[in-house]
């Protein structure tokens, strides 16, 4: 009995120094914590010792590091690189080190230049797992999905999976300044440190490039595109070569958003017309400066003639006539153009939702072939649910990448809670019907339909210098799922939150279930609360923090709230049938009739293409103006849900993230509110119409929402 109560004494004194022993988690390592797995036979008895049967480089010491550290992480072992092949080895091997690779049970021909084979296998006589790949690219990546597959619980005695990227150009767009603030970001300064770069490298570059190599992202544009023309200049120039140098080991590749105007600016050429022989001369000469700095180079980023940025409409030229002249100058170096098509003009009258079309479908098949169109999944701006945007399908010789956001600039930025996986999943799963059978806009991006050469996918970072990199915890979900889908823009949304789940949060069925189960409900619960049945851009002016469905003054009109509601005592939604704007015959013809009709449109997408009155009959049997309220209000409580639910798993999950969820929560939970009461305050406003039979009215008046203010709201940039 002493004895025992001996013991236990110690133990309680033991207690806080094995708690103060465990470091705190602040979501640093992302989803490459490797912590000791369930599982822990398995993988002692799959990872005895490591094999490299392909040229020591940079690159295969990457992977081969990695499988190090992550093996320490989950076994708390030192796993050796051996030079024979024992029973258990994990082996990564190219066919030009190991010849009977070359057989045709391995199928590698069909990995090409990135894809990888991981398998649970015999060879020279011994059970070993083979992570093969043509190139040190594709091995990295195995290195990776075998660490993924370990991390996530797979039956690593049966691996048997080979993997192949859908699209080529896989790539983050930084909306990043050179003075370190980013444009839409929520999560600290720029992770660039402009000003100490190119002496300076912080380690952080390199867990960045870790990072993105997990996922197969292949290349990060590093700033903004609202661009600014230093950054061609000599000095910009070595800094982005010092990433280049830093990322080149994990396959990613450098690129730069490019003004327009750049030579013209810097006082090198008295014009930017792209037609004019020395402002070709001079991007010729710019790429062959850069391209000595930095060899792999990947190409620029362009945002011309939109939202006040110079182009070659400037001069009458065509968005084609601008594109192909960079792409002249990068053509010698292999580098690639990626145009932007997300324009609009303040002069033109016509829907904004048309205008990126109605520009860019006349110049199909006129871009060189190192010409991509970037084009942004959605017509009218990242909001929280658009229908896919209708150049998908309908330029069919020209090669179109899709650029999603996954910064939140109007999901709630880094506070609340939403996982964009779902709204990704949306639209790349949406039938685009331009042929029969279907052809899904992830059909469209892989270049199957069209037979497009050129394919690829960029999301707008959601990373800053916080030192849980997104802003939030849950943040890190949606470059997780940005970066799976760009791989494989089919996978499904609710797998890849599982697998993110596991890394980050907990290896424990139930608490993925639950967590899963709150990531998947959240998105909807945005879309209800901020823009439900199709409604978008209510939001306030300038940072887009919380609602301002009221604002109608501002100098352009599709800036202003009302341009996209057209709320009015009668009714309330964009017209863009047959009698409004027209916006639906931008979509294949079985897209434009079902879109076309109110009876036919998705409900989600409603207000989006129809004007309806008030009183239009839902299907739930409610008025639209009763459906309206009870969405906001589904919105709110859905919050409600996943704060509940998230309480729940206190103790399932690290007590540091749990807590600071919880807090994130609890505050998306008041903005929630407040969208809710200040949106029906404002169409009670327009319609006049009482709110249905036991709905709580809005707390405040709508005055007092009008006057709420935020000055220094994050993420305006320099
Ligand atoms: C909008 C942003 C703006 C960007 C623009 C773009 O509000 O900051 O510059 O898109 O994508 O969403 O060019």
């Amino acid at each position: 009995m002493k004895n025992l109560i001996r013991h236990l004494l110690g133990m309680a004194m033991l207690l806080p120094l094995l708690v103060a022993a465990a470091p705190a988690e602040d979501g640093y390592e992302l989803w490459l914590r490797y912590r000791p797995v369930a599982d822990a036979a398995q993988l002692k008895a799959r990872a005895g010792s490591i094999v490299l049967a392909a040229p020591n480089t940079a690159t295969t010491g990457a992977a081969v590091a990695e499988l190090q550290r992550g093996l320490k992480g989950m076994l708390g072992r030192d796993i050796p690189l051996a030079a024979a092949m024992q029973d258990g080895a994990l082996v990564l091997a190219r066919p030009d080190a190991m010849p009977e690779l070359r057989g045709p049970g391995f199928g590698l021909a069909a990995l090409g230049d990135e894809g990888y084979l991981l398998r649970a296998t015999r060879l020279k006589g011994r059970a070993v797992t083979l992570i093969a790949a043509n190139t040190d690219q594709g091995l990295l990546y195995g290195a990776y999905a075998w660490l993924r597959a370990a991390g996530t619980g797979a039956a690593l005695a049966r691996l048997d999976q080979r993997s192949v990227p859908a699209l080529q150009l896989r790539v983050l767009n930084h909306w990043d300044n050179l003075d370190r603030t980013v444009e839409r970001g929520y999560a600290g300064e720029s992770i660039w440190d402009w000003w100490k770069l190119p002496e300076v490298r912080d380690p952080r570059y390199t867990d960045y490039a870790r990072a993105n190599a997990s996922l197969g992202i292949n290349g990060a544009v590093l700033n903004n595109v609202n661009a600014s023309a230093e950054v061609l200049t000599a000095p910009f120039i070595a800094k982005a070569a010092a990433l280049a140098d830093t990322f080149r080991p994990y396959g990613i590749k450098v690129y730069l958003s490019v003004r327009f105007s750049t030579p013209l600016e810097l006082g090198e050429t008295a014009s930017a017309d792209p037609l004019r022989a020395d402002v070709a001369a001079w991007w010729a000469n710019k790429a062959g400066e850069i391209y000595r700095a930095i060899p792999d180079f990947g190409g620029f980023l362009v945002k011309a003639n939109s939202e006040g940025q110079p182009g070659p409409q400037d001069y009458q030229r065509t968005h084609a006539d601008g594109a192909n002249m960079l792409a002249r100058a990068l053509a010698p170096h292999r580098g690639v153009v990626m145009w932007r098509a997300f324009v609009y003009a303040e002069d033109k009258p016509t829907d904004r939702a048309k205008q990126a079309y109605e520009q860019f479908k006349p110049l199909d098949g006129s871009f060189a072939p190192n010409v991509i169109v970037q084009v942004k999944n959605g017509a009218i701006d990242f909001q929280p649910r658009e229908p896919f945007h209708p150049m998908f399908g309908a330029m069919p010789k020209t090669p179109l990448m899709m650029e999603l956001q996954i910064t939140k600039e109007y999901l709630g930025f880094a506070t609340h809670l939403a996982y964009l996986g779902s709204l990704y999943e949306e639209v790349l799963r949406t039938d685009t019907h331009v042929r029969p059978g279907g052809a899904t806009v992830a059909q469209i991006l892989d270049g199957s339909v069209h037979g497009q050469r050129l394919t690829g996918m960029a999301g707008v970072a959601n990373i800053g210098s916080d030192r849980n990199w997104s802003g939030s915890h849950f943040d890190q979900a949606n470059w997780y799922a940005y970066g799976r889908l760009a791989w494989d823009p089919r996978a499904g949304a609710g797998a890849i939150a599982r697998e993110w789940i596991a890394q980050t949060f907990s290896s424990d069925p139930a608490a993925i279930d639950a967590i899963a189960g709150i990531m998947l409900m959240s998105h909807q619960a945005v879309v209800d609360y901020m823009t439900p049945l199709g409604l978008h851009h209510l939001m306030g002016t300038g940072h887009h923090h919380g609602p301002a469905p009221w604002v109608a003054d501002l100098k352009r009109p599709e800036w202003n709230p009302a341009y996209y509601h057209r709320a009015d005592k009668k009714g309330i939604g964009f017209e863009r049938g047959a009698s409004g704007s027209d916006a639906v015959s931008q979509y294949a013809p079985a897209l434009a009739r079902a879109y076309g009709d109110p009876r036919t449109t998705p409900e989600q997408f409603l207000l989006w293409f129809h004007h309806l009155p008030w009183d239009a009959k839902m299907a739930s049997g409610r008025s639209l103006w009763a459906e309206l309220i009870a969405r906001y209000d589904a919105g709110v409580t859905g919050v409600d849900t996943m704060l509940a639910r998230w309480m729940r798993l206190k103790g399932a999950v690290d007590p540091r993230r749990h807590e600071d969820v919880a807090v994130l929560l609890r505050k998306q939970r008041e903005e929630a509110l407040w969208w809710r009461d200040a949106s029906i305050a404002y169409f009670q406003s327009i319609s006049g119409l009482p709110l249905p039979q036991g709905v709580r009215p809005p707390a405040l008046t709508l005055n007092q929402y009008k006057a709420r203010r935020f000055p220094f709201a994050p993420g305006r940039g320099g």
